[in-house]
């Protein structure tokens, strides 16, 4: 009985989920095709501006079937339909225009943060325009991650701050994790994200409920000539040629002594994963 009761109540949580959820929106793009990944339904386009939603960009969008990009090659020019649902972004009616010569710019090797690496000292300002640097955190655990403030996509960037709410929302009761824990967010859009602009983003994010504890929560930027290197250790690729990073996903784990503790490549991380790696390194007593 509890069992049936069980599934109705999930399919009447679905059916008002579907009923509130607003409608997809389709945007047309074109781009050329930087990589594959059939086995996980991947690609990543480089792409330009998309009119009403979001800047040029080169960055990894998911296919229904695998179908859809078999046979695409690096390099390919091609034209899709971005969809936009209230949770997902995904690319569908992918046309190839025009083939390419199988040779494109793949970036720089895509190295990714390992325990133990110890974290560079780049320099960041943050949303009040102040200078504040990764040696800064030293003592603190820290939770770092890359959003940028024009990112329209919901399971990318704005997954993350989410996701980075939630965490402080589980980590309220656990002791020294308000004085001890502090979160971070690096957009990679210097040139857009101004301190202005992310301290009216930060606003949106930080909101808390009556009575919440508050987190150290810093929303900050690079210059835009330091962006590759801090983007490269943190795993991101970096295509110099049109000085542009690859749009995917890092978060990471620092611990007190400043090295890396966990990272996290992309958006099927868990709040409660974080929250536990953090918690592990907070003091015990
Ligand atoms: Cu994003």
């Amino acid at each position: 009985m509890k069992q049936i009761l069980t599934i109705v109540a999930l399919i009447c949580a679905s059916i008002a989920a579907g009923c509130q959820s607003a409608p997809e929106k389709h945007y047309p793009i074109q781009g050329e095709v930087i990589s594959m990944d059939a086995g996980k339904k991947l690609i990543t386009v480089k792409h330009g501006d998309i009119p009403g939603l979001m800047p040029a960009m080169t960055m990894t969008y998911q296919v229904a079937e695998a179908k859809q990009i078999r046979g695409l090659e690096p390099g390919d020019k091609i034209t899709a339909d971005l969809v936009v649902s209230e949770d997902k972004g995904r690319l569908e009616r992918i046309v190839l225009v025009g083939k390419g010569d199988g040779k494109t710019s793949q970036g720089t090797t895509q190295r990714v943060p390992e325990k133990g690496d110890a974290v560079p000292d780049f320099a960041l300002v943050d949303q009040d325009g102040k200078i504040i640097h990764f040696s800064d955190y030293h003592g603190k655990v820290l939770l770092v991650t890359f959003i940028y403030t024009r990112c329209p996509l919901p399971d990318f960037c704005p997954r993350m701050n989410d996701n980075f709410r939630a965490v402080q929302k589980l980590l309220q009761e656990v002791p020294h994790a308000t004085e001890r824990a502090e979160f971070l967010s690096v957009s990679f859009d210097p040139e857009h994200d101004t301190p202005t602009v992310l301290k009216h983003y930060a606003s949106l994010y930080k909101k808390r409920a009556p009575g919440e504890k508050q987190f150290d929560w810093q929303f900050a930027v690079p210059a835009a000539r330091d962006l590759p290197e801090l983007a490269q250790f943190f795993g991101f690729v970096y295509q110099p040629e049109q000085a542009q990073i690859v749009h995917s996903l890092s978060t990471t784990v620092i611990a007190p002594d400043g090295k890396v503790a966990k990272w996290y490549s992309d958006n099927d991380w868990t709040p409660a994963d974080a929250a536990q790696a953090i918690g592990l390194l907070l003091p015990q007593s």
